[in-house]
């Protein structure tokens, strides 16, 4: 007790202790570690997408963006902080493989948390660092969903890394900044439900930050189908994709100057006042708008394929027949489907992705997550779906909902590190 006691002058948050918040969860005294938090993060969805940045070390874009938060119990990031002045450096592992922490991007979060936590304690740059400050950090983290399913693991990891950070050094208020320094996108995983990243003004980036412009229960009839596509190749990386797409696209430049605004605004609208067959016409335009600078970059990038375009047509098949939106695609940068609809429609819907693209061997694996009832098309509909049927085409599809921003674990048994402060092999 008495090494812990120098070691924390009294304002840090100490093991065991009473901390800022009552859930932190400690390890034993007589471990290595002084503070070890474990948190969760949620996966995010845009409908009016981000592309391109105007500054690239800050990572601020050059249009506002809105998403929708995924549920954590389908898809999130668990990740473990842990300080201790026995640690002699910083270090990191992903899916239990060490990762190199100099990486930049990890490094500008790390530097930003360190430095808020600086700020909070009242500490000027040149002021003598509080003793926590100084530990370094041992970090490990996990996805529950496999990233050979290619659905975007970044802004789930670092939404989690910046919020477990806070949790250990003891920062409250807003993380966007630290968030956005490693995955743009990631910034709106800080929040649940439906959430916008406002692109801000200013030139050192403190304005452009996220914001949850409705919470996730506010939308209860919506649902989510992530049909995973079997890939062939690797596709351009975002960060690189949309760096070349600045430097060459003039249809990007007219999007984020003049068609993103308006489409915030409406956006905002459609949510609010849940007006699905707007939000559906709306989401589904965005993502075309997207892929079509993609296509005016040069050389052009394609994220989608012969699947992705057959899951497009199956979706206008299907509203055409209903005479409305029943149903709405997004894609971002992969050949994965993202399709918003509503409770009533979900199980003709999945029945109609089935008769599309019929599963392979493992039939009864195909459908992952919130149950969805069995349904039978009528032969009007099968008549009007037109695609010729695409076997295996999909491997699976994940059926989830609208779910809440980050959590704090507060069992001390979810920690993903041990009392050594290496990454535990029963987790
Ligand atoms: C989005 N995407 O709004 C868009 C739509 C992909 C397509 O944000 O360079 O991983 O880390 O800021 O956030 C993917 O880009 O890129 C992305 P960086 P990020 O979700």
């Amino acid at each position: 007790m008495a090494a812990r006691e120098t070691a924390n002058p009294g304002r840090e948050p100490v093991l065991g202790s009473a901390t800022p918040d009552s859930s932190l969860s400690a390890m034993a005294s007589e471990t290595s570690q002084d503070l070890v938090v474990t948190c969760t993060a949620p996966v995010n969805i845009a409908v009016i997408k981000y592309w391109g940045k105007r500054d690239e070390a800050l990572i601020l874009p050059i249009n506002s963006s809105l998403s929708v938060t995924l549920h954590q119990d389908q898809l999130k990031t668990t990740t473990t902080a842990a300080i201790s002045r026995h640690f002699t450096e910083d270090r990191i592992w992903l899916n239990g493989q060490e990762e190199d922490v100099g990486q930049p991007r990890l490094q500008a979060c790390l530097r930003e948390i360190r430095r808020l936590a600086r700020k909070r304690r009242g500490g000027g740059d040149g002021d003598a660092l509080p003793l926590s400050l100084s530990y370094k950090v041992h970090v490990a983290s996990v996805n529950n969903f496999p990233t050979a399913a290619g659905l975007a693991s970044s802004a789930a990891g670092y939404a989690c890394l910046a919020y477990t950070l806070a949790r250990v050094y003891g920062v409250e208020g807003d993380l966007s900044e630290v968030a956005r320094r490693g995955s743009g996108s990631a910034c709106r995983s800080l929040y649940g439900g439906f959430v916008e990243w406002q692109m801000g003004e200013k030139a050192d980036g403190k304005d452009s930050i996220a914001r949850q412009i409705a919470p996730e229960c506010h939308w209860p009839q919506l649902r989510v189908l992530i049909l995973v596509v079997n890939a062939e190749k690797k596709h351009t990386g975002s960060t690189v994709g949309m760096q070349t797409s600045v430097e060459t696209s003039t249809l990007l430049k007219f999007r984020a100057e003049s068609v993103v605004p308006e489409r915030m605004k409406e956006m905002t609208r459609c949510i609010q006042e849940r007006d699905f067959q707007a939000f559906a016409q709306l989401t589904m335009k965005d993502s075309n708008q997207f892929h079509a600078t993609c296509l005016d970059t040069f050389p052009p990038i394609s994220y989608l394929n012969d699947t992705s375009r057959a899951v497009i047509q199956l979706v206008h098949c299907f509203n055409t027949h209903h005479g409305q939106m029943k149903v709405a695609y997004t894609f971002d940068a992969g050949p994965n489907a993202v399709i918003f609809t509503l409770d009533d429609t979900v199980a003709e819907f999945v029945a109609a992705v089935r008769h599309s693209f019929p599963p392979a061997a493992n039939g009864d694996k195909f459908l992952k997550g919130l149950q969805v009832s069995p349904a039978v098309l009528s032969d009007e509909l099968k008549a009007a779906l037109a695609v010729e049927p695409r076997p295996a085409a999909v491997k699976y599809i994940i059926s989830t909902q609208v779910g809440p921003g980050p959590q704090v674990l507060d069992n001390s048994h979810v920690h993903l590190l041990g009392p050594d402060g290496l990454p535990r092999r029963d987790p």
